[in-house]
């Protein structure tokens, strides 16, 4: 099976190029002008569009078990509105109960996923501590491609991560070579304000982000930054909603930190005024967390962006109809956190991001892709068009405009936050493992084709942190 994709501009994040790119048995194998065409390939002509690398989306929660219920979209219907727009991977998580084996977890997760039409892979969250979970993420790391573990600073009560969670599990990781993330918000604070808010008669979706203050997100990812500065781990902060937090990352990031951040399209697009909206469906289906949040933080997460102190771009696609959302209808603590956007992600990027001069196309690449690939150790497999990288492939067509709807997207959900958003710069054609899944339109995909990406440890630079940590090992003074 091979695709000859023709006359387009190879955009990576390093440079833009007129070339031709041919992929073969999942694989590219040239990328150049003129290339000879291989018999019965499939031609893609990408004449005055770009082909980059497909997008790779490091934060997504495919079929969650959450708050009483189970988000809605699977990984087989995820993973499709995911290459609809352009997005060619997916990192997922593995979320065990607090004292559930971490591995048990990991295979159920591994089974759920299985009907993925698009390669994926996982983070594995830490909610709870003993020697099993020592032992474990071990295990994960040297035999089943792990190399990131995620830790929830909020939701006190369920899987919330205190101090002593995060300090072992970075210590555990920085042996191990993978790279701790967490979701920055202070959860005993969240609890205290959600208690006296809604006793105060606030139940509704309005009180949701007056519950979650970006000073909580703020003190949360310092905490996190401080403890990995200590143990001297890189960090990687997801979902950064407001101006606190990419203060921290860029403070530490200044003093010589190697802490990452990621910003969800959601975060950069839409403000804290759709929680105050007259209909409880409409307020409560953008009810996530952290949550969104007003004008000033968006412009200082386009900045964070501008400036390389955020690094990727994701969506915590995590999707809960109007009926899930109806449980919390008289108490805003019990609607289910989450909202999707997998397959608007880029296309939204593209028009507020490229289309406006904020970021250039090669900036657009490393922010959706690249970045992703790198920090989470999988480049140049992943995020790049070069020769011997996977036949990922977006081909994006600049001059092609939609409107964003639910009635049209791919996504298993009754609510797209984008609703009605006018863009211009889509996909025309994806290409997953060497195949054209996406066209006119149109998706071709196949359950199960989807393969798990083993991620490998970070071994040799996180030897040399740990040199660097034991020369500063203080000297007990002889008397
Ligand atoms: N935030 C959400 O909104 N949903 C899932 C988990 C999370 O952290
Ligand atoms: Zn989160
Ligand atoms: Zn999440």
């Amino acid at each position: 099976m091979s695709v000859y994709i023709q006359g387009g501009t190879v955009v990576n994040a390093e440079q833009s190029f007129r070339a031709d790119v041919i992929c073969e048995d999942g694989q590219i194998t040239a990328v150049g002008k003129n290339l000879e065409m291989p018999g019965g390939a499939t031609v893609i002509d990408a004449g005055g569009q770009y082909v980059m690398p497909g997008g790779i989306d490091p934060h997504t929660h495919m079929q969650l078990p959450f708050m009483g219920t189970v988000a809605s979209e699977d990984f087989e219907s995820g993973t499709a509105a995911g290459l609809a727009g352009g997005t060619t991977m997916i990192i997922d998580f593995v979320i065990p109960n607090p004292q559930q084996r971490i591995m048990e977890a990991y295979k159920q997760w591994r089974e759920w996923a299985e009907k993925s039409v698009s390669d994926y892979s996982f983070h594995v969250a830490i909610t709870w501590w003993d020697d099993s979970v020592h032992e474990d993420m071990e295990t994960l790391v040297r035999e089943h491609g792990v190399n990131s573990f995620k830790h929830f600073m909020a939701y006190k009560g369920a899987i919330m991560a205190d101090d002593e969670i995060l300090v072992n599990s970075f210590a555990r990781s920085l042996e191990l070579g993978a790279i701790p993330t967490v979701h920055a918000e202070n959860g005993e604070l969240v609890f205290r304000l959600q208690k006296e808010l809604f006793e105060k008669g606030l139940t509704g979706p309005e009180a949701h982000p007056l519950s979650r203050p970006p000073e909580c997100e703020g003190e949360a990812a310092n905490r996190a930054i401080r403890i990995a500065e200590v143990l001297k781990v890189p960090l990687y902060i997801v979902h950064n909603s407001c101006r606190q937090s990419l203060e921290a990352i860029t403070r530490a990031r200044n003093e010589g930190q190697r802490v990452f951040g990621e910003v969800l399209a959601g975060h950069l697009l839409i403000d804290d005024s759709v929680y105050r909206h007259k209909d409880f469906d409409v307020a409560a289906a953008h009810v996530m967390s952290p949550p969104f949040r007003s004008t000033e933080h968006q412009d200082a997460l386009w900045r964070g962006l501008q400036s390389g102190n955020l690094q990727t771009t994701a969506t915590d696609h995590c999707c809960f109809c109007a009926d899930q959302k109806a449980a919390g209808k008289d108490d805003f603590r019990l609607i289910p956190n989450g909202t999707g956007g997998v397959e608007n992600r880029m296309e939204v990027l593209w028009h507020h991001g490229v289309s406006t001069g904020r970021l250039t196309m090669n900036e657009f690449v490393k922010v959706t892709s690249s970045n992703a690939a790198q920090i989470f150790n999988i480049y140049p497999r992943k995020g790049s068009v070069s020769v011997g990288a996977d036949a990922d492939i977006v081909v994006w067509d600049p001059e092609a405009s939609k409107t964003i709807s639910s009635k049209t997207d791919h996504q298993n959900v009754d609510y797209n936050i984008f609703e009605g958003m006018e863009i211009k710069g889509c996909p025309s054609h994806t290409v997953s493992q060497g195949k054209l899944v996406y066209a006119d339109g149109k998706l071709n995909v196949e359950r199960g084709a989807g393969r798990y990406v083993d991620r490998p440890p970070f071994a040799t630079y996180y030897d040399a942190l740990k040199k660097q940590a034991k020369r500063a090992e203080p000297v007990a003074v002889k008397r």
